[in-house]
């Protein structure tokens, strides 16, 4: 049997201190799931898989880096972990936190969180606060407490978080054989690309395994690391990825930039148009999750990127369950309504 949990199964790839707990809720070893009709619609001529990280056990990616951040911080004797969030890193924060048997306390800016993200932290006991202002804010925020009291950080500044988020680039490139030709990837705080970069050069060095051109993308109105400069008021419905002063934007630009790819951005109205796309065939992401396939897309569309012949992986980072009022406010708005006889039914049958 394969040892549930990413640290079990790739310990000896992660650069983790004795003392780390091996936490695990077994997350990871999420599917690569084929896309045929997407890669179609994109012009075809390629192969397109999604790396479906909604399926890990809090609905997202996080958890990879939670595991071993948790982990860690449990294993120096932190009695409480403290982030802040978008979201997705308050749930796995508090999951992990839960299954370690310490303290959660997560920030999230005020109004700005989807629902199944704030219902997920709660259900797992955190205790979260509400910070009147953005993500960057309540960061900030973090970081400053942190250094007047005894908490142990768990956001991606945490280099532990970025280890175990690695374990996703290890797990494409042990079920393609090798590294995909490009690797499409939301960028929000910037932790994730840069760990999928450190888990690629990793592998390629120790195996050979070659590297991905990586294709991060931002949204339009959170796009700091297009524009080059910090962006004070984000906005974007991917609320997931409202971020205007990424952690490690630094390390993800050098990343692109290394692997002969780029940092790009769309607009939302792009990114819920790639969501419906990818729930059409099966697959519903949340809408920050679609904003790497919506890059994609955009870069075939105006001839910048060149799909034939080549492997495709897109992250999709987490799943849409985390946000159902994003389809309800559309979708859900105008639901028929009838009584219960068979004429009422007649227009749709
Ligand atoms: C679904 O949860 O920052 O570039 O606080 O939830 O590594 O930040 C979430 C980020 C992409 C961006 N997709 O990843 C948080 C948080 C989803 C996310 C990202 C996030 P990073």
């Amino acid at each position: 049997m394969r040892r549930p949990g990413i640290l079990a199964r790739y310990w000896e790839w992660l650069d983790l201190p004795e003392h780390t707990v091996p936490l695990s809720l077994s997350e990871g070893d999420t599917p690569l799931i084929p896309m045929p009709r997407l890669a179609e619609a994109l012009g075809g001529g390629f192969e397109l898989f999604v790396k479906y990280e909604g399926l890990n056990p809090t609905g997202s990616f996080k958890d990879r880096g939670l595991a071993a951040a948790v982990g860690e911080a449990v294993g120096r004797g932190a009695r409480t972990v403290i982030c802040a969030s978008t979201g997705n890193t308050a749930a796995a924060t508090a999951a992990y936190a839960a299954r370690a048997g310490v303290r959660a306390l997560v920030l999230v800016p005020e109004g700005k969180i989807a629902r199944g993200k704030l219902a997920g932290a709660l259900a797992y006991g955190a205790q979260v606060v509400q910070v009147r202002g953005s993500f960057d804010h309540a960061l900030a925020l973090v970081r400053e407490a942190v250094a007047h009291y005894p908490v142990a950080l768990v956001n991606s500044i945490n280099p532990y978080r970025l280890q175990g988020q690695q374990t996703a680039a290890f797990e494409i490139v042990d079920a393609l054989g090798r590294a995909p030709d490009w690797l499409a990837i939301p960028v929000g705080n910037a932790g994730n690309i840069t760990a999928y970069w450190m888990g690629f050069r990793a592998y390629h060095r120790a195996k050979g395994t070659g590297l991905p051109r990586l294709l991060g993308v931002q949204a339009a109105g959170a796009a700091p690391l297009v524009l080059g400069h910090p962006v004070e008021n984000p906005e974007t419905v991917a609320t997931a990825i409202r971020i205007g002063k990424p952690a490690r934007g630094a390390e993800a630009l050098a990343a692109a930039r290394e692997s002969g790819g780029r940092i790009i951005a769309v607009p939302d109205e792009e990114i819920l148009a790639m969501q419906r796309l990818l729930a059409a065939e099966g697959v519903w992401v949340e809408p920050a999750s679609a904003a790497g396939l919506a890059g994609l897309a955009a870069e075939i569309r105006r001839a910048a990127l060149d799909p034939r012949g080549k492997t495709i992986v897109a992250v999709v980072t987490g799943h849409g369950l985390k946000d159902p009022d994003a389809v309800l406010r559309t979708a859900g708005a105008d639901l028929p309504t009838i009584e219960p006889v068979l004429d009422a039914l007649t227009p749709w049958l």
